[in-house]
């Protein structure tokens, strides 16, 4: 498939938002080891400063998603301004009730009331900071479980589970959102409070529709078909984002679309299929990742670059022809039809459209034509840990 392409096409890509995680631009590592690297942000607003480089050479990523307490600072109406004056937006909150002693046998779904409150409190303190910031997304991820049959009751860590969504979702004010994370493993290993789609969708589902579930692609057991999750949440009115990465095994946090880009693209497909791309449709874009060992301004837009790779393909997809095969039963023409889209080479087709928004079309070399990184290095000493696997 080569160009002209459809100016649908086009504008869907010029249009489609991808949102950076603060945490992305801070040092981080695994539980072994963090390799500082040197110029990275010591403060809230130099994550910013780096995330605006992002938006400056892609021009598809001004939201900036917090990290609360990894960003907490005293007044969030003023990081708010900050974030404007760089042409950013404060973006997704993400709560963390999991970084503290108390959490050792939970938050929400703790068996003692008085470290539920605690946990509890600090969502709702999240909420407050969404008032302030005007971000309409609050992201739960809970690592609550256990770790051996019979720690705890496993029915009454999801009723108490339900208690606190319900408050946080009543404490949620005109437009706010909360997006309810799942993960199969880790930090527990026998038992996951919110292990899978399944069982954040029930939640969901009982909350209406102010919660929705949110798609880390990490957060999967090998050979989970995530587009059929993705197909399923959309269909259903409650997919509310992707938290994207790639993985090799488990939660790796690696750039989005570097490990599996086929899979990327076919769940770009059941975004595009199910209207996921439209406005309106409430699907965020973020991505949750994690630069251990690689520069991290420039891993950032390369993982922005995939989606819109990704994306750009499951567009091109003939959806007449795709059609036509299916109904007919032709198996193997309906399978060319969707190769036939991935197997397009769409860097021309992106660096055209970054061209007609008058950006540079290669955004990686621009950034490293611009200076910054050297820039950082000379300015920066000291540079904060994102706060993530210390
Ligand atoms: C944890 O594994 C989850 O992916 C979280 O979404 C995220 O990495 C963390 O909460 C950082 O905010
Ligand atoms: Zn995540
Ligand atoms: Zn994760």
């Amino acid at each position: 498939m080569s160009g002209p392409y459809p100016a649908a096409v086009t504008a869907a890509l010029a249009a489609q938002r991808i949102e950076t995680p603060s945490w992305a631009y801070g040092n981080s590592g695994t539980r072994f080891k963090v390799f500082a690297q040197p110029g990275v942000p010591r403060t809230p607003e130099e994550k910013l400063d780096d995330a605006a480089r992002v938006h400056e050479h892609t021009g598809v990523a001004p939201d900036v998603a917090l990290h609360i307490p990894w960003d907490r600072c005293d007044d969030y109406g003023a990081l708010a301004s900050y974030a404007r004056e760089r042409g950013l937006r404060l973006g997704t909150v993400n709560s963390n009730v999991f970084q503290d002693d108390d959490y050792k046998l939970g938050s929400v779904t703790h068996p003692d009331a008085a470290v539920r409150r605690k946990a509890l409190d600090h969502l709702l303190e999240c909420v407050d900071i969404m008032d302030a910031t005007g971000s309409r997304d609050l992201k739960l991820w809970f690592a609550d479980g256990t770790n051996y049959p019979g720690q705890d009751d496993i029915r009454a860590r999801q009723e108490r589970l339900a208690e606190a969504l319900a408050t946080v979702r009543d404490r949620l004010g005109e437009g706010q959102r909360m997006l309810l994370e799942y993960k199969l493993f880790e930090p527990s290993f026998y038992t996951t409070d919110v292990p899978d789609w399944g069982t954040a969708y029930a939640h969901c589902l009982k909350l209406g529709p102010k919660a929705r579930v949110v798609v880390d692609t990490g957060h999967h057991a090998p050979g989970t078909n995530i587009e059929f999750i993705v197909a399923l949440l959309l269909r259903e009115g409650k997919l509310g984002g992707f938290d994207f990465n790639s993985r090799f095994y488990a939660d790796d946090d690696l750039m989005a679309g570097a490990a599996d880009p086929f899979q990327l693209f076919r769940i770009m497909y059941e975004v595009v299929r199910g209207g996921g791309l439209e406005s309106g449709a409430g699907v965020s874009f973020m991505l949750d990742q994690c630069h251990n060992i690689e520069p991290k301004i420039p891993a950032v837009i390369r993982s922005v670059m995939n989606v819109q790779e990704a994306t750009a393909k499951a567009l091109l997809v003939d959806t007449a022809a795709l059609e036509g095969a299916q109904r007919s039963g032709d198996v193997l023409g309906a399978n060319a039809v969707l190769m036939d889209a991935y197997d397009t080479d769409v860097r021309p087709l992106l660096a055209g459209v970054r061209e007609a928004c008058g950006l540079d079309p290669d955004p990686v070399g621009a950034y490293r034509r611009s200076g910054w990184a050297e820039r950082i290095v000379e300015e920066r000493k000291g540079g904060q840990q994102a706060g993530w696997g210390a």
